[in-house]
């Protein structure tokens, strides 16, 4: 089924802070099921191969250090409606345009430090997905 689930990383601000454990509960208490999950440290080839699609733009190099600066939790997500439900549950990519109640108002420290990735359409969560796991590590 189309837009059945998404793909999401707990950014190295928040691992490094230890919320996890916070973010972890928030996504299952929103209902999401996890589909794959695990720790990797992306090297910098790593984080600017995942957002090849920001090359060029004058956040990119920042971006791509921190995102290779410690570990991180990578994740697929199940639920109806996976892209849109998981992307209202995390908020605005600043954090100052956060609605209260989500993941980045609660966790975000600035708009690059904006403890989780949510996908942005299902073609998206498909790249996304291949691109950190396997078959045999989806479930
Ligand atoms: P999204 O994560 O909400 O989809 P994108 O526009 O796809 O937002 O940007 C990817 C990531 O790049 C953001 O989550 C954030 O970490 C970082 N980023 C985006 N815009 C800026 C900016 O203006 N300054 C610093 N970092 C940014
Ligand atoms: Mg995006």
């Amino acid at each position: 089924m189309q837009n059945d689930f998404t793909f999401s990383i707990i950014k190295p601000n928040a691992v490094r802070t230890g919320k996890t454990g916070p973010i972890l509960a928030m996504i299952n208490e929103a209902g999401f099921e996890i589909s794959a999950l695990k720790m990797i440290h992306m090297t910098l080839a790593q984080a600017e191969s995942f957002y090849e699609v920001h090359h060029g733009r004058p956040f990119f190099e920042g971006l791509v250090e921190f995102m290779s600066s410690g570990p991180v939790f990578v994740m697929i997500l199940k639920h109806e409606n996976a892209i849109e439900e998981f992307r209202k549950l995390i908020g605005a990519t600043d954090p100052a345009k956060a609605e209260p109640g989500t993941i980045r108002k609660k966790f975000a420290v600035s708009v690059q430090m904006n403890a989780v990735h949510g996908s942005d359409s299902y073609e998206n969560a498909c790249k996304e997905a291949d691109f950190f796991f396997s078959g045999i590590e989806r479930f």
